[in-house]
């Protein structure tokens, strides 16, 4: 595995024109879990101590290589606070993983983790692939969760799993990359399904493959499609 912002020769048309796939994830979790920070350690290998509440939706991306297909994930944020957060359909319309945030040191945080499960469920696609992550495993002094409490509600609810901390970067790459591995698999799953359908028909029926497969496509275009830029203030 590998990632890459850019090519080293070609610029990011030459990137834009390698891309198999197109992944958009989400990021939720109550206010202050630090969603944001998780998403600036994985696409600008950033940190900020002093982040802004989110307000409104932004997105970040990063290109990386999954059992040789050239992935680019597409990550959204928005905020924690109810108050501040975007038409919620339209934010998990079309992602395929959602990183479900809590802080191990705010209980509170992971007790809601239910309520964020239900909407997930409501809102988004049956078969988006979820990652619990419980951020801030630097402040083992402050602990709030046990590993155990989350570990087993992973397991009941079908969800990967990763205690992460975005201040020093631990496991947010691999936490990433296992939910993008996981959307491959799904991905691929769909595709094989797809092909099998076609062939049970004798190739009659035209079967489509919800999302992710694309052509070519410029890199602003494809940025540009379906979102709006609403907030870019990290700190
Ligand atoms: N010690 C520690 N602090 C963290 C970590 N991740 C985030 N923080 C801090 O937690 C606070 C909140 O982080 P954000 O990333 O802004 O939280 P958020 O979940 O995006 O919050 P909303 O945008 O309001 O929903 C900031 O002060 C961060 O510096 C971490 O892994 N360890
Ligand atoms: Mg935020």
């Amino acid at each position: 595995m590998n990632s890459d912002g850019e090519s080293e020769n070609g610029g990011p048309q030459s990137v834009a024109e390698k891309i198999d796939y197109v992944f958009k994830v989400v990021v939720i979790g109550d206010s202050a879990v630090g969603k944001t920070q998780i998403l600036a350690r994985f696409t600008k290998n950033d940190f900020c101590f002093d982040s802004k509440s989110t307000i409104g939706v932004e997105f970040q991306t990063r290109t990386l290589t999954i059992n040789s297909k050239v992935i680019k994930a597409q990550i959204w944020d928005t905020a924690g606070q109810e108050r501040y957060r975007a038409v919620t359909s339209a934010y998990y319309r079309g992602a395929l993983g959602a990183m479900l945030v809590y802080d191990i040191t705010k209980r509170q945080s992971f007790d809601h983790v239910a309520r964020w499960v239900e909407e997930l469920r409501a809102h988004a696609d049956n078969s988006i692939v979820i990652m619990l992550i419980g951020n801030k495993a630097d402040l083992v002094d402050l602990r709030a969760v046990p590993t155990e409490d989350a570990v087993e509600f992973a397991e009941n609810q079908g969800l990967f799993f990763s205690e992460t901390s975005a201040l020093n970067g631990d496991n947010v790459e691999s936490a990433f990359f296992k939910l993008l591995e996981g959307i491959y698999g799904q991905v691929s799953k769909k595709a094989l399904e797809c092909d099998e359908g076609k062939f049970n028909n004798g190739g009659s029926n035209t079967l489509m493959l919800k999302g992710s497969k694309i052509d070519v496509i410029s890199g602003s275009e494809l940025e540009m499609s379906e979102m709006k830029k609403l907030s870019s203030c990290y700190c």
